[in-house]
Formats: C-alpha cells, structure tokens, sequence
C-alpha cells in the first residue's frame, strides 16, 4: 500500500519520457507504450478518467498529425506535446496577483495539519504587503496552543497585526471579531489561518463549513504540500465540499521532487496553484508558473533552454527562404529581415541552432552581436538606399554611403558596419556550404 503511495505522478512522467529518451526510433509502438504510460501515471494520481482519455487523446493525434518542427527530433517533439497538454491542464498563463485593493476582500486559507497554512499564511501576508495591500491576518486555530503564537513569530518584523481571541471558543465568533476590528482600522485584506488538526477529519470538515456560512470568504485558498502524492485529491474534495476552493497554495516545492499531487487537486477542485512556497521564510514565495512546474514533474534539467527549443520550434520557418539564406544567396534587404525575424525569438545564436547543420559554432558571433544592438540603425539605412542599392550593395561607394547615412540619421562608420556584417555572413554562409552534403537541408 505504502508502495503504491510513494509512486507519485513525478515519478511515472519521469519514467515514461526516459523511456521515450531511451528508445531507439519512435514507431507506432513506441507512441502507444508511451501514451500508455502517461494514461497510468495520471490516473494514479487521480485525475479523471475522462481528463486523462482527453489528454491521451490529444497526444495521439497531433503525434501522428504535426509536422515535426524543424529542429526538434521526433521524440523531442513528442516531449513537447506532452508538455503542451499537461501545461494546458495546469493553466497556460501564469498566476497573476489580482486581488482587489479597493474594497474588503477575506481570504481564508484552509488544509490538513502541517501542510503549511500558518507560515504560508504569514508569507502571503508579506507578499502582499510588500505589493501595497493593507492586510491583517486573524488566527483561527483553536486547537493548536501556539498557532497565534507561530503567526505573531513569523511575522513580527513586517508590522503585519495579528489578530487573536483568546478564551473565546467559536472561532466563527473570532473570525467576526477580526474581520470587524481589521475593517474598522481600514485594513481591507484580511487573511484568515484556520486549524489542521482537530478531533476528526469530519469535525475539521464541519468547523470549516460553518466559517464558509457565516464568513463567507472572498476567496478559499487550499494549502497543499508538494510532497504528497495521489491523497490529495480526497484531501482537495473533503475540502472543497465544505468550502469552494477558488485557488491552490502549493507548499515545500524546494524539498519535493514530486508534486503530482497538485494535479489531482486542480482537477478535483477545478483551482488554479496561485503561489508556491520555496522554503521556511517568510519570503519565501512566488506566483506560480506552470511551465517552470511541468518540467520540474517532468524532470526535464535544462527546462528554459527545452522550452527555448520548443518556443524557436513554433516559429515558422520558409524552408525555401531558410535554404538560400543558407547557401549565402541573400539580399542585403533579406538579410536583415531574418535578423529582425529571429531577434524576435531571442538570442540569434539560439536561432542558428536551429538551422541543420551540426556544430555551426562558427557563426561570427560578432555578426549577432552587432545585429541584436544595431537591427533599428539597419532598418533605417535600408530605407535611405534606393531599389537598386539594396538588390546591388556593391555598388555603394564613399558618396551614396554618405548621402545614406544621412538620410537615415546614422553615421557613415554605421552603413559600413551594416555592409561589413553582411558580407561578412555571406562569406560564412558559403564557407558552410562546403561542409559534407548530409549536413546540408535537402
Ligand atoms: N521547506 C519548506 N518548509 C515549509 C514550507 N512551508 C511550510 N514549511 C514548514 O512546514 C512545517 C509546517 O508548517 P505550518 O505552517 O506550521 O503548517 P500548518 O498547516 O499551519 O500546520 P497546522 O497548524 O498544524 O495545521 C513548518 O516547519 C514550516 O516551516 C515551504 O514552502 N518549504
Ligand atoms: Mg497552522
């Protein structure tokens, strides 16, 4: 039983995508193993039967469907479809802070005992402090002795207050208390700690529905520890049948590799993970961004450059266009439209990774660097040539570079080093003409 529960999602995906990395070509085979491996990982983990034929569904036929995007192998392209679905179910975009500052907005933060509420409770508090909310924090623990204690710890250099009762029973009447005691000092943003231990999982359930009536929060935030596995689902929907949960609160990202148990959450609850916390202080916490979180579950290392990767892989590229800039055949005009195309991917060297040919170091790294700070000055030179000019650069002597460097409010050094950078791509474009012909695109 243990067994099973230590096998988290993290695990599964991480194992499915080696397997994939391992297997020699990608055939029907292997496409079918390895939907069925993610089809296994994910319903262990309790996402939804039909969640999980979506996904595997979508898999499948854009697997068999999508052109392989230049640049990436075929496996690779099948890491970032399963990429793109499982970014799809945690949400595209990340999370935003869009709490109102205007009006009274109650947050109460809810979850099972030593998931992290309290501290990521105060940690919310700073942050949102720190981002110009007023906010007071009220402790609505009851059963364990210190949690007031532990909230005035963590917070007692934010000069966040903190509000507790004591001798005062109910905490429906100590939540009323603060939030009217908050409200009358103009604090808006009031956040609310609740217990996690209590005599039973059911009189947890019923303190927290009775706070949902008589409250009626703004916003429930479910606090979930990373490092639990499938659980988390019946922890989410014990909860959410009590009080909606409207966001997820996903703690201890920085000791747990795991973190599958999100995702049955989200699918439980239909929430989005709003912030993470990276560790025991206080600001230790950011808005949650489900890339960086897909490729920590799916252990893929180099994420941002893979992700780089699949980004360039999305761009279209005219393959024609492609090859005859390859061949050095380009106008001075072609040549600084690719550069202002690829400058809108990023870095130009990431581009030319992209170009298939093996080991393109040699690219003159100068003519990037140049073209990344100088690309407006060019445009600007290009306008002040005429037609003829630009198809016949070679024409340009000392006085149509003079007239054209004014006309374009640039320097003479400035058309120069335009003039110099394109032949001097030109010259290495050729030069990689005479690598082998298999490294060439046909
Ligand atoms: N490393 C790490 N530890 C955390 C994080 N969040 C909380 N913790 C630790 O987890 C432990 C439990 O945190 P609490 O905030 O007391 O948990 P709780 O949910 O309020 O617990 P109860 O009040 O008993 O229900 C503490 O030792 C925290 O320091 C985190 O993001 N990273
Ligand atoms: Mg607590």
């Amino acid at each position: 039983m243990l067994c099973f529960r230590m096998t988290s999602l993290s695990e599964l995906l991480r194992k499915a995508v080696s397997k994939l990395m391992s297997s020699t070509s990608v055939d029907e085979k292997t496409l079918n193993e390895f939907i069925r491996d993610i089809q296994r990982s994910l319903l262990i983990s309790d996402v939804s039967v039909e969640l999980v034929q979506k996904i595997s569904e979508n898999i499948r036929k854009r697997a068999v469907q999508e052109k392989i995007p230049t640049g990436l192998s075929k496996k690779e392209h099948l890491l970032k479809i399963l990429y793109d679905e499982l970014v799809k179910l945690i949400g595209e975009e990340p999370a935003r802070l869009d709490l109102p500052k205007d009006r009274r907005y109650v947050l109460m933060m809810v979850g099972i005992q030593g998931f992290g509420k309290t501290t990521s409770t105060a940690k919310l508090a700073y942050y949102l402090k720190k981002h110009g909310y007023k906010v007071g924090v009220i402790c609505a623990d009851t059963y364990r002795p210190a949690a007031s204690i532990q909230l005035e710890q963590l917070l007692k250099d934010t000069g966040i207050p903190v509000f507790k009762a004591d001798g005062i029973e109910d905490v429906v009447e100590i939540v009323k208390r603060g939030v009217e005691k908050f409200t009358s000092e103009g604090i808006k943003t009031i956040l609310i700690d609740t217990a996690g231990r209590h005599k039973s999982q059911e009189t947890l359930m019923e303190e927290m529905k009775k706070l949902q009536e008589a409250i009626k929060p703004d916003e429930v935030m479910l606090v979930i520890d990373a490092g639990i596995g499938q659980q988390a689902g019946a922890h989410a929907e014990a909860f959410h049948k009590a009080a909606p949960i409207g966001s997820i609160f996903l703690t201890k990202v920085d000791t747990s590799a795991k973190g599958g148990g999100a995702l049955s959450a989200i699918a439980v609850t239909r929430a989005r993970i709003k912030f993470i916390g990276t560790g025991e202080k206080i600001d230790e916490i950011e808005l949650f961004d489900p890339v960086g979180y897909v490729g920590r579950l799916l252990g893929l290392g180099d994420i941002k450059g893979l992700i780089e990767k699949f980004k360039l892989a999305e761009l279209e590229i005219d393959e024609k266009q492609a090859e005859a800039f390859m061949r050095g055949e380009f106008t001075l005009e072609q040549f600084v439209k690719q550069l202002r195309e690829i400058r809108k991917t990023g870095p130009f060297s990431k581009l030319l990774s992209r170009l298939p040919i093996p080991g393109l170091p040699n690219v003159p790294e100068e003519v990037l660097r140049n073209a990344e700070k100088q690309i407006e000055k060019w445009d600007a030179i290009l306008n002040s040539m005429t037609p003829e000019e630009r198809a016949n650069p070679h024409i340009l002597n000392s006085s149509r570079i003079k007239r054209i460097a004014r006309g374009s409010g640039t320097s003479e050094r400035d058309v120069k080093n335009l003039l110099n950078q394109y032949r001097m791509m030109k010259k290495f474009m050729k030069t990689a003409r005479r690598l082998p012909k298999k490294f060439l695109p046909t």
